[in-house]
């Protein structure tokens, strides 16, 4: 009987995922989720028959061209594939998966608390009330803004701004939204759409970014376009860094142009994100936690392991994006 696949898993992934990988692979597993150099990344792929990978490891061109030919897969631990040299991979005749549809709801989830957070002041909040800082109570004291029956503008209407769409729907929002493509009307769901994105803006009180990181993307939300936002708008981001010009916004917080911001992504994340957000009081920040809940880590996994199912047994992987 033919070995089982050996598999270099990138990171630690949840117990029963790991569990089925024992089952049907030989894993090589990150015990302790170590961030390997892609020097190492590259020597470990020389017994690998596909990498299960996460979106902390970069396969820019480079990587890609120096692993080895046994390496006949990239199965992602993630729905964004920005990290991955898309072209690079198919060059070299590399298969690559990602794992959409089991994080929209999670991702949403927090797109809404992040919303939630950033009109309501919660960060701010939290930390007077930590800090033993909370002294009074009056009408005036830390009044936000109301989301409900405001205009909720969605830049990237795929599955995840889909989920957020009608969770907005839920505060009695108006739903607005950009997509590269028109959804049909009942994906639309009475959501308004609109041809650019520079339409778009001046619809939004909240806008929500759901589109990926592409060279079409990069620094999106730039001066000018935050500028089209009506004023005192607020701004959340569960998409990527890259989409956000941090200067843009963060001069935009501080004039007043946008209330809020919540973000759940950054530029240069996890380390190096902007140090001007974390003096400004109206942001609500979390880390990368939008498809952090354990029923949706396991789903991304099994995920992966259904498309590397699919790439052994010869068949179609059905979520192949290379
Ligand atoms: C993941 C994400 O947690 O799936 C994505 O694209 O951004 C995240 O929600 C992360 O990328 C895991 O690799």
């Amino acid at each position: 009987m033919r070995d089982k696949p050996v598999i270099l898993v990138t990171r630690k992934l949840p117990g029963l995922v790991e569990d089925r990988l024992k089952r049907d692979y030989q894993p090589l597993l990150n015990l302790d989720d170590r961030l390997y150099r892609p020097d190492e990344l590259i020597s470990m792929a020389a017994r690998a028959d596909a990498i299960l990978a996460c979106h902390t490891e970069q396969f820019t061109a480079e990587i890609i061209a120096g692993l080895p030919g046994n390496v006949r897969a990239i199965a992602n631990f993630s729905v964004g594939y920005d990290h991955v040299d898309i072209e690079a991979a198919k060059a070299k005749g590399l298969i690559v998966t990602n794992t959409p549809d089991v994080l929209s709801d999670a991702t949403a989830e927090i797109a809404i608390l992040l919303m939630l957070g950033a009109a309501r002041r919660a960060s701010e909040g939290e930390r007077m009330v930590r800090a033993s800082a909370w002294k009074s109570w009056s009408p005036t004291f830390m009044v936000g803004r109301q989301v409900t029956g405001k205009r909720f503008g969605i830049i990237g209407m795929g599955r995840v701004g889909q989920v957020a769409a009608k969770r907005a729907r839920g505060f009695d929002m108006q739903v607005h939204y950009y997509n590269r493509k028109r959804l049909s009307a009942d994906l639309e769901c009475g959501a308004i759409y609109h041809e650019t994105v520079n339409d778009l803006l001046p619809n939004c009180d909240v806008l929500s970014v759901h589109c990926p990181a592409t060279p079409e993307t990069t620094g999106l939300l730039n001066d000018e376009r935050i500028a089209l936002l009506p004023g005192g708008a607020i701004v959340v981001n569960t998409g990527r860094g890259a989409v956000v010009d941090d200067e843009a916004l963060i001069k935009a917080l501080k004039s007043g142009q946008v209330y809020a911001a919540g973000l759940d992504v950054f530029n240069g994340e996890p380390e190096n994100i902007h140090s001007g957000y974390l003096k400004l009081d109206n942001v609500f920040l979390l880390p990368h936690l939008g498809s952090a809940t354990q029923e949706t880590r396991e789903g991304m996994g099994f995920r992966a392991l259904d498309n590397l199912d699919a790439i052994f047994a010869g068949k179609n992987a059905k979520d192949r994006i290379a």
